[in-house]
């Protein structure tokens, strides 16, 4: 049997440690919505009630923070993004996909790795909704990108056909943070977004 490799520079620990850049936010669910937009034929906005009667999957998946902590094995549950992208009709040419959070908090991914089939806008965690101090109603798990990717307290998905920053990425960290690829800071790590000189 083939030994599942853990990525490079990480460390399983049991439970996840929680970031709240901002603070928990209060949700208040009569005025919650989830918003698709920017390069799409359809803008969407749905209330949390017409979020959990769309079509789940399930996802078992392993958690990596990009400050070295992972957690093995949690279970998630929600929208699949594939038909997310299918209900909004995303344009021609979109490359990037912006998350933006209650409580401020915004972060950038590129549009092919959430075009994936193990990629969800998590509605459950380990069986139950999201507790709040892990995102409460949404948020989007992408497992083989570091845990900054996945914004918590989700409000807003927008496609995008140019890239621009977001909170961390604003802060140096990388344009895709892909963890197989050790992609922690701008300028590190994988193949594609490696930053050429421009001369
Ligand atoms: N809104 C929001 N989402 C966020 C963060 C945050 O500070 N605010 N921190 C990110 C980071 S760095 C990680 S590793 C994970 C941690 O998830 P947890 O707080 O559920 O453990 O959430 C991510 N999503
Ligand atoms: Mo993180």
């Amino acid at each position: 049997m083939q030994e599942v490799q853990k990525p490079p520079n990480q460390k399983y620990i049991k439970n996840f440690i929680v970031y709240a850049e901002f603070g928990i936010p209060e949700v208040n669910l009569e005025s919650y919505r989830l918003k698709i937009s920017g390069e799409v034929e359809r803008t969407l906005s749905f209330t949390y009630d017409e979020l959990l009667k769309l079509p789940r999957k399930e996802i078992v998946e392993d958690f990596h923070c990009v400050t070295g902590w992972s957690v093995k094995n949690v279970k998630w549950e929600g929208i699949p993004f594939k038909s997310l992208i299918e209900m909004a009709r995303v344009k021609e040419g979109v490359k990037w996909v912006m998350f933006y959070s209650l409580d401020s908090y915004t972060a950038v991914v590129p549009y092919e790795d959430v075009n994936r089939d193990n990629v969800i806008v998590a509605l459950f965690m380990n069986g139950d909704k999201i507790p709040l101090k892990h995102g409460f109603p949404a948020r989007p798990i992408i497992p083989h990108l570091y845990g900054w990717k996945s914004a918590k307290w989700l409000t807003e998905i927008e496609f995008l056909k140019e890239y621009v920053d977001g909170y961390w990425e604003e802060r140096g960290y990388h344009e895709r943070g892909n963890v197989w690829e050790e992609e922690r800071f701008k300028g590190q790590g994988g193949r594609h977004l490696r930053r050429r000189p421009v001369l």
